[in-house]
């Protein structure tokens, strides 16, 4: 085709670069306007236009964080209008509010997560890594452990570091030691992080913002900024950002994001999540054991004799009577 043409064949021509939809993947999104950068790093600011909500299933949220998008440029404006929304491969939710029904998709497509803890300076509870290690299971997105701050362990809170990596360990899990302060790991999680969409969770304060920041000069994400969470079961309006990495590959950062939803899952299928009592349940004496109180459980019998650890079985219990669990019956 040759350019530079008069009248009316560089007219078509130019409408039609406009009108062409442009494929992205949505980086960020924060109700109305979705930013979504296209395969050759460009960002565009767009609307969504028309009904996208899924069937059967009640978000409040139509376009989330790592969904793939088609949009068109608008004529004259550098804002676009999302047309299509691909297939997503996988999404993780968490409930719109603590009561709702309706729930609120964090981020789609995702190939891997990671939960940051810290022993301390603030202490990650085993409870909030079970929990985010169950629901990463229940979407089968593979899940490994980042525990930051190790330049400030000593004593007992190295024994602490020790146990927690040897338990998850055996468990089947990756767990990474790293300090963004003394650099230790940072290699390591640079080419973990790398060419792979990584979902990061973890209490704020625990170092998310640094690490990305360490290991991703070009980021600067605001680190040290406690802003997103003032009062216990609300969520405020912070979303998660998807971070795109130098050598290929995003980081989504999750702030203020402190449980996820155990949306669209069964009482009973919690058990399956723990890797280590998948393996054993079917040993126990009934098929529809809880591995509470029934006699022949595998479960409480390799509890008692120290293959199951007594935090891993203490935080299934905790998340079998979460509340979320009350309303329903066990099949
Ligand atoms: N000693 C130490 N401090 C750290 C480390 N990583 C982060 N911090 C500090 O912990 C605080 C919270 O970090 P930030 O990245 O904002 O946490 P986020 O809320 O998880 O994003 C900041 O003051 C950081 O400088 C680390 O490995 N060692
Ligand atoms: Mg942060
Ligand atoms: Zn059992």
């Amino acid at each position: 085709m040759r350019l530079g043409h008069q009248g009316t064949g560089s007219q078509t021509l130019l409408v039609q670069i406009v009108m062409a939809l442009i494929k992205g993947v949505v980086i960020r999104s924060t109700g109305s306007w979705v930013a979504v950068m296209s395969d050759d790093g460009v960002i565009a600011d767009c609307r969504i236009k028309g009904n996208f909500r899924m069937k059967g299933f009640r978000s409040t949220n139509p376009v989330a964080v790592g969904d793939v998008v088609e949009y068109q440029l608008q004529p004259n404006e550098d804002t676009g209008v999302i047309h299509t929304i691909h297939q997503r491969h996988n999404f993780i939710v968490r409930k719109a509010t603590r009561l709702s029904k309706q729930s609120h998709i964090i981020a789609s497509n995702i190939d891997q997560a990671v939960v940051m803890a810290t022993i301390s300076s603030p202490r990650t509870s085993t409870g909030f890594i079970d929990r985010f290690l169950v629901t990463a299971e229940a979407y089968h997105i593979p899940v490994s452990i980042f525990i930051n701050k190790c330049d400030l362990y000593k004593d007992g809170d190295l024994v602490k570091l020790n146990d927690m990596m040897s338990l998850y360990s055996s468990i089947g899990y990756t767990c990474f030691t790293t300090s963004v302060v003394s650099g230790l790991g940072l290699q390591e999680v640079r080419s973990f992080l790398s060419g792979k969409v990584t979902l990061m969770s973890g209490h704020s304060g625990v170092g998310k913002s640094a690490l990305i920041n360490a290991i991703e000069p070009g980021l600067k994400q605001k680190v040290g900024v406690i802003s997103e969470y003032h009062h216990k079961g609300k969520h405020t309006t912070t979303y998660a950002e998807m971070l795109p990495l130098a050598g290929g590959g995003f980081v989504i950062d999750t702030p203020g994001i402190k449980e996820f939803g155990l949306i669209h899952f069964d009482k009973q299928e919690v058990a399956e999540r723990f890797p280590e009592m998948r393996v054993l349940m079917h040993g126990c004496q009934f098929n529809n054991c809880t591995h509470v109180h029934e006699p022949g459980c595998a479960v409480k019998s390799a509890l008692n004799d120290g293959r199951i650890s007594k935090s891993r079985y203490n935080n299934y219990i905790s998340i079998i009577n979460d509340e979320y669990f009350e309303e329903k019956e066990w099949d």
